[in-house]
Order: C-alpha cells, then structure tokens, then sequence
C-alpha cells in the first residue's frame, strides 16, 4: 500500500509550491488529503492533475494517515501537529513550533538524514529557510574541511513573509514605477507607498534590516534561527554564528553572504571540488565572465547555488562565497517533501 499523505495548509503560498512538487516529482504517495483553515475548506486545488477539494482541519483529517506536512502558523503546527502525531502520523512540521526542542529532528536530507529516524514525539521539523539556503553546501564543505565559525548576511525575499508579503512588493513597486524622482529625498518612498504590509519599512526601492521578532540583545528572530538551527543541523552545538538578516524587494529566493572559517586548510580549488559534487549544490562560479548565482536567475529551481567562493585575505583557511536558494522550495516546500519521501520509504521499506 502506498502511504497518505495529509497537506495542512495546502492554500498558502508553501502550500501552491507543494502541490506543484507532488504532482511532478516521483509520485510514492496513495491519498493525498488537503487540508485548510474552515475558511478555504471547499475550494478545489489540482495535485497530480486531479481536482481536489480542501477538507476543514479536525481531528478526523488524521484518521488513515501516514505522513501529515504542515505549512501553517507556528501557533497552529503547535496545536495540530502533535494531534496528527498521536493519530498515528509522522508531522513534518515547517513552522518554527519544534524546530529547537531536543525530542524533534531537525532535518536536512542532504546533511542529516539519519536523524529523520529518531523522532520521539512522532514529529520532524523542517528548517527555517534562511538557514535552508545555505546549509546543503554548508554541511557539504562541514563534511570535508571542518566548519568552525560562520559569519552570514542575508538577502531576503518578500515570500519569505508569505503571499502577503508578495502582494506588499508588488503593491510597492507598482506605486513607486515610473517616478524620475522617488528614492532621492529622505522618507519619499516611505511616504510613496504607504502601506508597509508584514515588513516595518517600504521594501520597494529599499532593503530592510529585519526579519521576524525582537529578541533580547536587539537580535531578530530570523538570525537566532540561523545560528541555532545551523548548529543543530551540523551537529555543531558550540559552532560561533554571528547572522544579520535583511530584506531585499526579490519576490523570491533568498541569498547570502557566507564567511565560513574551517578547521583544516582550504583552497578555492578544492572548495569548488566539493561544491560541484555536493548532491542538491550548483557550483555558479565564474567572475571573469559575469556568471555568479542571482536570485533572478535561482528562482524556481532545487539546489542551493554557490558562487563567488574567495579565500579570505585576512583571515586563514577561511572562504567567502555568495549563495542563493528559492525559499519556497529548498527553503520549505521542497525540503519538507523530501522528509516526507524519506518517511514514505522507511514506512513501504523501500529505502534506498
Ligand atoms: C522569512 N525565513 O523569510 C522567514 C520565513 N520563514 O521571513
């Protein structure tokens, strides 16, 4: 029998992204259920070319099912995922409700499948996307050389807030277009588009130093994720993190500026040895002829893409690199359907 599988929060914008992955990646599943919040239940969304429609969230989605993904709120993942879980299911959880508690993995295929295995609560956490887009090649180069330290800026899309954050760009950019003069007196563009949407300052013409909530010490949630999921995934519980995370007006993919400091000697060469044969790792670097990954050109694809990879000139065995990585894929819906496959093929033994 091949095993259910339950999507709660199939109409979010993770949630189109997956159901464009289940329909076009090997196909391990029997039912796949949709799942949404009362209000969109009834609506018909196509997976593997058939319509099917939204069932309300209760406990009796659960009943029969073998593997439950949530891309919801961390407040609901926190309710319902442990209710899949004592239905029987494995939640693959993509909110930050467990991601840090030592009873949930936190798992990266690529990285750290093992640990997919030992899951206590019946509950796998999926990483925040930020940390998504630069831990395949990170943990590929970890493997190899030894990571250290790590120092990474973030470039971060307006998904990665969600479709409301799509629609706030947009809105913005439609509202600044076509000025010959916005962008060049203090506080204009703020006042131009007037609605900052999820974000607290325009994003149209502008970055923004902030991502998620204030914690102590004035650090944002997003670069504590960071250093402590990054951590986590490595295996490294002492690994020094220093992160600041910025939002750029890119629909989508995040990018980051990563200065990475390794135990053994590296070389560029041998860096970009490892990239290029990394599973889920594009190797994208090539200045002489303009070709570095940008998140334009990243956008709808797999795999992290790393290029820019430099030996840092103050700093010894230590490389700089610019990676990008589509966060509703890799960042979540992908790296979720992954956790979810290698699940599937521990429950049918068909590991590989
Ligand atoms: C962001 N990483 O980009 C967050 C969303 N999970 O806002």
């Amino acid at each position: 029998r091949k095993p259910t599988l339950a999507l709660v929060g199939a109409t979010g914008a993770v949630g189109s992204v997956m159901l464009e992955l289940l329909s076009t990646r090997q196909d391990v599943w029997g039912e796949i259920r949709l799942i949404a919040s009362p209000r969109s239940a009834g609506k018909k969304l196509v997976v593997r070319g058939e319509e099917v429609e939204v069932v309300a969230l209760s406990e009796e989605c659960f009943e029969g099912v073998d593997v439950a993904m949530f891309d919801v709120p961390d407040e609901v993942s926190a309710q319902w995922a442990p209710i899949a879980a004592a239905k029987g299911a494995v939640a693959v959880d993509n909110s930050g409700a467990f991601r840090m508690d030592p009873e949930v993995p936190l798992v990266v295929p690529e990285v750290n499948p093992a640990a997919a295995r030992i899951r206590p609560r019946g509950i796998i956490s999926n990483p925040n996307c930020t940390t998504l887009s630069m831990v395949v090649a990170l943990g590929a180069l970890h493997a190899e050389l030894g990571l250290s330290e790590l120092v990474v800026s973030s470039y971060q899309a307006a998904s990665g807030a969600g479709q409301p954050g799509i629609d706030t760009l947009r809105e913005q950019l439609a509202k600044v277009a076509g000025s010959a003069t916005l962008g060049t007196q203090p506080g204009d563009v703020r006042r131009a588009v007037g609605d900052f949407g999820p974000f607290p300052a325009p994003l149209a013409l502008n970055v923004v130093p902030w991502a998620g909530s204030l914690k102590d010490g004035g650090w944002s949630s997003e670069e504590l994720k960071v250093r402590n999921e990054s951590r986590k995934i490595l295996g490294l519980p002492d690994l020094k993190v220093s992160a600041t995370c910025v939002r750029v007006p890119v629909v989508t993919t995040h990018s980051l500026a990563v200065h990475a400091v390794f135990e053994r000697d590296v070389t560029v060469a041998r860096a970009h040895e490892i990239l290029a044969e990394a599973p889920g790792v594009v190797l994208c670097d090539d200045p002489e002829n303009g070709e570095f990954p940008t998140p334009a050109d990243v956008v709808g694809t797999d795999p992290t893409w790393v290029g820019r990879v430099r030996q840092a000139l103050d700093f010894p065995n230590t490389l700089d690199m610019f990676m990008c990585g589509d966060n509703l894929r890799k960042g979540a819906a992908l790296n979720t359907a992954q956790i979810a496959e290698l699940i599937a093929a521990e429950l049918t033994g068909q590991e590989g």
